[in-house]
């Protein structure tokens, strides 16, 4: 191939782009609770070893590229939109005026919002450090943001208490520090309650998110699993008002069976927000775009959270890849994300509706028929030839994933 001119470049990846197909129209898209986040969309590309690629990009851009889109949801960081010295002040009032009206321009709305307390200085110790003025300004933070989410309509808050650990071990006091950071949820709930009862809407969804490493070496709260102990372990006031925001790619960083964790979630009536994205297991947080490594893993969860109706938000946490211009960060990362998610959520119907796997399914839970009771040898035995429809099953998911059961298959 000959090289492609700079200005000549859009069209090529516009046009292999449609090649592709596989497309959803906004109004289709519209129909998902599907998020995307301020923070996602304005990512530049940076990391420790990497400078940025792209240019920043504010919430009117965003919020007018979701509406073009059909991305029905945004999200946002109290920082993402707001300069940390204007928190609380006249000037936030005033942002949040406009970004309001972007998103009603826009026929976007706000269903979450979270508070940055990991980037600034000031939280180097976490924000549950031992210096008490450090704590309260922690919790004043996310008192502000609760007023924030009302002014914007939003049903959801997210708190990823990222830098809750240590890189050296010795200076902090876990038990102190969780009581610590517990002071700080227990602030922002009581909050709601107020600013709620004044503005006559429901409390916001409070959810936790873990994630095992990053950037502190070590984590306090470092899983799902953890969060749900946290959340009843007493220094917690109102656990009702307090769930789970899990992140797929966080629990594979763990090691975690994904859907087994979103089980454990989906068990206590805690899972009511979902941070969705792919990546590597017991790797980094590279948060790459859904269903671009483990699609049937993905199709797996899905087929979980379908089958137990969860209605809550897909949040598209997601960092298009540093090899991607700012322009193609909403012509190919965030369109090809939210259809890959579509595709996998209708498979995932297909699967449930899937007669083999229906009737397979319905097999293995009536068992064989009733053998000497206490005797686990002939138990064995009267079960035993049924028990090969769990590979039959994933087999039939894998022929789902890639088309096969439409009879698609390769000349040999
Ligand atoms: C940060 C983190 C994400 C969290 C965001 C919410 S911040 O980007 O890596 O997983 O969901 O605070
Ligand atoms: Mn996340
Ligand atoms: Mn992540």
């Amino acid at each position: 191939m000959v090289p492609i001119p700079a200005g000549e470049q859009q069209k090529l990846v516009e046009r292999l782009y449609r090649a592709c197909g596989g497309s959803y129209t906004p109004e289709q898209r519209r129909k998902f609770y599907v998020s995307g986040p301020q923070w996602a969309a304005a990512y530049e590309g940076q990391a420790l070893f990497h400078a940025p690629t792209r240019k920043p990009v504010g919430f009117e851009e965003v919020i007018r590229k979701w509406g073009e889109l059909g991305i029905a949801y945004w999200c946002t960081h109290d920082t993402d939109v707001i300069p940390t010295r204007a928190l609380g002040t006249e000037e936030q009032w005033e942002i949040l005026g406009r970004i309001k009206k972007a998103l009603a321009d826009n026929g976007v709305k706000c269903s979450m919002v979270t508070t940055e307390t990991f980037y600034h200085a000031v939280f180097a110790a976490s924000p549950a450090a031992e210096a008490p003025q450090i704590r309260d300004y922690a919790a004043w933070r996310c008192k502000n943001t609760v007023k924030i989410g009302h002014e914007l309509g939003a049903t959801h808050a997210v708190y990823w208490p990222g830098s809750l650990g240590y890189q050296i071990q010795g200076a902090v006091e876990e038990t102190e520090t969780l009581k610590w950071y517990a002071d700080a949820i227990n602030a922002a709930c009581e909050m709601d309650i107020g600013v709620a009862g004044k503005r006559g809407r429901q409390t916001l969804k409070h959810c936790l998110e873990a994630k095992p490493f990053e950037p502190q070496a070590q984590i306090l709260l470092p899983t799902s699993d953890a969060m749900l102990a946290f959340i009843d372990s007493g220094l917690i006031e109102h656990p009702e008002m307090v769930g789970l925001n899990p992140e797929y790619l966080h629990e594979l960083m763990w090691g975690s069976a994904v859907r087994a964790s979103l089980a454990r979630a989906l068990i206590k009536g805690k899972l009511w927000h979902f941070d969705i994205n792919d990546g590597y297991p017991l790797k980094h947080d590279v948060d790459i775009g859904v269903g671009l490594v483990n699609p049937l893993d993905w199709l797996n969860v899905l087929v979980l959270l379908r089958s137990h109706g969860y209605r809550g938000p897909f949040n598209l946490d997601y960092k298009p890849p540093r090899t991607t211009s700012n322009w193609g960060v909403f012509a190919v990362s965030f369109p090809t994300a939210v259809d890959r998610f579509i595709t996998l959520w209708e498979m995932a119907g297909e699967v449930l509706e899937d007669p083999v796997i229906r009737e397979a399914g319905e097999a293995l839970r009536a068992g064989g028929e009733k053998a000497k009771d206490l005797d686990a040898e002939a138990i064995f035995e009267a079960n035993k030839e049924l028990m090969t429809l769990h590979e039959l099953i994933a087999h039939r998911m894998v022929q789902i994933l890639l088309g096969i059961h439409k009879g698609r298959t390769y000349s040999v």
